[in-house]
């Protein structure tokens, strides 16, 4: 340190200073011989105004140019598109606007969201803590695949519903209001990944497990992973009046313990069939310290592995009939059955296969290998014609007949090092994402050639086109979402942000259009739809609670706010209205339980109040008529001001009040 403070101290060394001193002289002499007796015009430095002049100095192409003119929006031009991104690793949902990528919203999913007061009022608070597996106490959650409600096969932007990876749970999204209604879970399966995905009427949530585990979360040797070790498919039945996951409803379908990877719905002509990937058909499970081959190699013997074909239809019978035991409270089709009744089948799938993505016809399914280098098109129908005629290559370990891989597909296109996922425009084109190469490939449907790739920044992993993974892709646009951003931003220390890609892909040639840092999680997938398909209310009716979707029976009317002492705690019943809440004074002795009763009163757009009391933890977003319930233990004596969290008028500040809470034994 001393050191380098003396290098840097230049004018304290003497030699240092007669060289500055020269230095100063010879400038001052050259500044005033060149000073002639009228003075010069000083050079004029204007920064660039015009498009010509701005394109010269920041050295941009008619090209970026144009990308701007595509993606700009002045103040008020709003979105075309709107995009659900998953959050990733922290558990809630993005929205972004699109073309324009700017973030619109977070909802908080399975993670407490403060802003949104979600998981700190009692009624979010109670939905993630009774999703919490073993009574565990989890707070954060691994979200990969949003997948919008479909009818027909189409999005039809009522609901949403995304999964946690590392705690088997789906949650419903009401599109409505975005806020998040319900979460299921599961102590079936010990980790999942193919959700959520569903089907052409939404009439089930597909989840599939990942890693294998004895099902029901019981402990067994790992030596007898082939034997007790179980993957499995779960087939969420979703009430859309009710706009609930039935769990009742459910089931599930034993699977062999090959670790299942995503899935999708059939549609149109594949109705009624779920398709599942899957890796790992070595049932590998790692052990390097005894002995064993890592899983990453361990897994990767074979040259193919299995894509499962799953008729839910036929099942949805087979459980109607019984035929069923149950696991974790979910009637489960065990291996044998499925066999037995013609619900499972395999087709090999090329080394390592990730994604699995419908044709929009529905006649087809692609799947691609993560080490390979083709995109493989089976086709459904020859799939059909081979189990109709029994054409099996023989059966797994576990029963499960194989269809040959050769007459199950129409071909492959060789696309490149690495495709992972696949999605569709309306001109007869698929886009796979290819990872290792770090490029979009375009490919013709009818040729199974590639025509275009577009470079990537870099390493892509799921790629969403408008309606990408419908009946009815609309082509336009395509995000893709890559994994390592690198040289691209400014640098923000080793965690670097995601890139999400925007890319038009309405003419000729794929054009890269912006570079949009994602800043939170890693998220996987996201589904883009037309804004004005969604029907989003922006005020409540007054004392409407959104977790129970009706009038809170705890709902306040203006005039009505009191505090009623009872047996059972302090019952308070408040509202909240530009700029006060009444009441404001609230009287506690120390370890009362406090019943907060909370309803804004407001009915204008955007006029939103928070709630908070110091020292207690509590946050509560309220929404112009929404109410809120907090149960509360005052433990903590002293003086308590709450105040208002939203700067919601002029006299926001002045929205404030008191808890008091006097100690036992009053002091
Ligand atoms: Cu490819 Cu979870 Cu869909 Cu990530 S998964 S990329
Ligand atoms: Cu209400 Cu600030």
């Amino acid at each position: 340190m001393e050191r380098l403070d003396e290098d840097h101290r230049w004018w304290t060394g003497s030699r240092r200073t007669v060289v500055a001193l020269v230095v100063l002289f010879v400038v001052g002499a050259v500044v005033i011989a060149g000073c002639p007796d009228e003075p010069t015009e000083p050079e004029e430095v204007r920064p660039a105004r015009t498009v010509p002049e701005l394109m010269e100095a920041r050295g941009l192409s008619e090209a970026d140019v144009q990308a701007a003119l595509m993606t700009y929006h002045p103040s008020g031009m709003q979105d075309e598109f709107v995009m659900f991104a998953s959050g990733g690793q922290a558990g809630n949902l993005i929205v972004i606007g699109v073309p324009s990528m700017r973030i619109l919203r977070y909802v908080g999913v399975f993670t407490p969201e403060p802003w949104q007061g979600y998981g700190y009022d009692d009624d979010t608070a109670a939905m993630l803590a009774e999703s919490q597996r073993f009574d565990g106490d989890i707070s954060w959650g691994d979200m990969h695949h949003p997948a919008l409600s479909k009818t027909d096969g189409d999005y039809d932007g009522e609901y949403l519903f995304v999964n946690d990876k590392a705690n088997p749970r789906v949650a419903v999204i009401d599109l409505s209001d975005l806020v998040t209604k319900q979460i299921v879970s599961t102590e079936l399966i010990q980790s999942e990944h193919g959700s959520t995905f569903v089907t052409p009427n939404t009439e089930y949530v597909i989840q599939s497990a990942q890693y294998p585990a004895p099902l029901g979360g019981v402990f067994a040797p790992i030596e007898e992973y082939d034997e007790l070790y179980r993957g499995a498919v779960i087939f969420w039945r979703f009430d859309r009046e009710a706009g609930r996951i039935d769990e009742e409803a459910s089931f599930a379908i034993e699977l062999p313990p090959y670790m299942q990877d995503l899935a999708a719905a059939g549609w149109l002509e594949s109705e009624g069939w779920a398709f599942i990937n899957s890796f790992n058909t070595e049932r590998a499970y790692g052990g390097i310290q005894e002995g064993n081959p890592p899983l990453e190699s361990g897994s990767a013997q074979f040259d193919t592995d299995f894509l499962h074909l799953v008729d839910w239809r036929s099942a949805e019978q087979v459980v109607a009939d019984g035929n069923t035991t149950t696991i974790s409270d979910l009637p489960v089709i065990s291996l044998e059955t499925a066999v037995e009744e013609g619900l499972l089948y395999f087709v090999p799938a090329s080394k390592s296969p990730h994604g699995v993505d419908i044709t929009p016809d529905g006649s087809e399914i692609v799947v691609s290998g993560k080490l390979d280098t083709h995109a493989t098109v089976y086709s459904f129908s020859q799939m059909m014609a081979l189990i109709e005629e029994g054409e099996f290559d023989g059966v797994d370990d576990y029963g499960v007949p194989i269809l040959p891989m050769e007459q199950a597909m129409r071909g492959q296109a060789e696309i490149g090092l690495g495709p992972l996922h696949t999605q569709f425009d309306n001109r007869g084109y698929a886009y796979t994402s290819v990872y290792i190469e770090s490029v979009i490939a375009k490919w013709s449907l009818e040729t199974l050639e590639v025509v275009e790739k577009l470079p990537v920044h870099y390493n892509v992993g799921h790629l969403s086109a408008v309606g990408g993974d419908t009946v009815n892709p609309r082509g336009r646009f395509l995000v893709s979402m890559n994994k390592w951003a690198l040289d691209r931003f400014t640098s923000t220390g080793p965690l670097f942000p995601q890139n999400f890609q925007l890319i038009d892909i309405s003419g000729d040639s794929m054009q890269l259009l912006y570079d949009m840092p994602l800043p939170l999680g890693e998220p996987h997938y996201a589904q883009m739809i037309e804004a004005d398909l969604l029907d989003l209310d922006t005020i409540y009716p007054i004392g409407y609670n959104p977790i129970q979707g009706e009038i809170d029976e705890n709902a306040v009317e203006p005039g009505d706010e009191r505090i009623e002492r009872r047996d059972d705690g302090v019952h308070v019943y408040m509202t909240a209205i530009r700029s006060h809440f009444n009441p404001d004074i609230v009287r506690l002795q120390e370890g009362d339980t406090v019943h907060l009763y909370l309803t804004s009163v407001e009915q204008a757009e955007d006029a939103i109040h928070g709630f908070t009391i110091g020292g207690y933890d509590i946050h509560v977003s309220l929404e112009p008529g929404k109410h809120a319930n907090v149960t509360f233990v005052a433990d903590k004596p002293g003086v308590w001001p709450m105040y208002c969290t939203e700067f919601c008028s002029a006299l926001h500040l002045e929205m404030a009040g008191y808890f008091l809470v006097e100690p036992q034994g009053g002091e």
